[in-house]
């Protein structure tokens, strides 16, 4: 369990220092286009990623716009996510894309076009056609479009291979859940007859409910906290930070990895900031 736990915290810590080095570069303006930062929410992908490198499962990613974290986990290349904030040529999108719409060709990461929950019915029709191990991350609030049921709906009926995963951060932009429904997303799959559960981020929580993954279609409705606003680079009142839970709480000194990847962030940004 150690060595999960490890590979997990060397991820999330690479993700946090990434996001950390995009806020300044947001905050001083060298990044001019709207950002999506996914600092807080590190630990899902990254041990949804740990846990299945340890299987040596290579599954197709759909992500959604808050996916810095997600490509880092999934280990597409770090320079090609800078070059793309940078608005380069030699970005992951081509510099098209921008925070939002992130993707690796390689590491079979497909991109956001920009419409909540989109990515969850074209996630269920690519896994139909091809029947291989498929994920598709979403929002709370991009759960609640209605296409997105009827495709769970579909993959439950053809008992696909697909992993389900809700990033619930609670908010809509700034509007709460409790405000928007009255309903669980858990118990929604549940209806459509999949296996699903609401847990929290904590990485062996996590690791325990993917016991089935792969096997028949799952859903994870994952409790999360954003630590930053929507879009940019802002904080709103107290945050209760996730990353610095997670060193207190692991069983091993955190200290050196956290070092590590601070020095790997800094030197991979101003390689790639040279070039401007
Ligand atoms: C169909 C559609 N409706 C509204 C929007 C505007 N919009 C963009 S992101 C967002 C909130 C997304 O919330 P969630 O899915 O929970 O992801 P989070 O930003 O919390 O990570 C909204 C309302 C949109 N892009 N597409
Ligand atoms: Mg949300």
């Amino acid at each position: 369990m150690n060595n999960y736990l490890e590979k997990v915290f060397e991820k999330t810590s690479f993700c946090r220092h990434f996001e950390n080095y995009v806020y300044k570069k947001v905050q001083d303006k060298t990044i001019k286009i709207p950002v999506y930062l996914s600092s807080g929410q590190e630990s899902t992908p990254c041990s949804i990623s740990a846990f299945l490198k340890e299987k040596t499962l290579e599954p197709n990613i759909f992500i959604q716009h808050r996916g810095h974290s997600t490509y880092l986990a999934f280990e597409a290349s770090p320079e090609k996510l800078i070059d793309e904030l940078l608005g380069l040529k030699t970005g992951c999108a081509f510099g098209m894309g921008g925070s939002a719409s992130i993707q690796s060709i390689e590491k079979n990461i497909y991109g956001h076009d920009g419409l909540m929950g989109s990515q969850v019915p074209i996630a269920v029709g690519h896994c139909y056609q091809t029947k291989s191990p498929t994920i598709v991350f979403m929002g709370d609030a991009s759960a609640e479009e209605d296409y997105v049921g009827a495709a769970i709906g579909w993959a439950s009926t053809k008992n696909l291979p697909i992993l389900f995963v809700v990033e619930d951060n609670n908010l809509s932009i700034l509007t709460e859940k409790k405000m928007r429904r009255n309903w669980h997303m858990h118990e929604l799959a549940q209806a459509y007859k999949v296996e699903a559960y609401d847990i929290g981020d904590d990485p062996t929580e996590i690791s325990n409910h993917l016991t089935n993954v792969f096997k028949k279609p799952l859903l994870l409705n994952i409790r999360t906290i954003r630590k930053y606003w929507h879009s940019g680079a802002g904080i709103d009142g107290d945050y209760f930070d996730r990353y610095e839970w997670l060193k207190e709480t692991l069983p091993f000194d955190t200290t050196k990895i956290d070092q590590i990847n601070k020095n790997k962030v800094e030197a991979l940004w101003q390689s790639r900031l040279e070039k401007l």
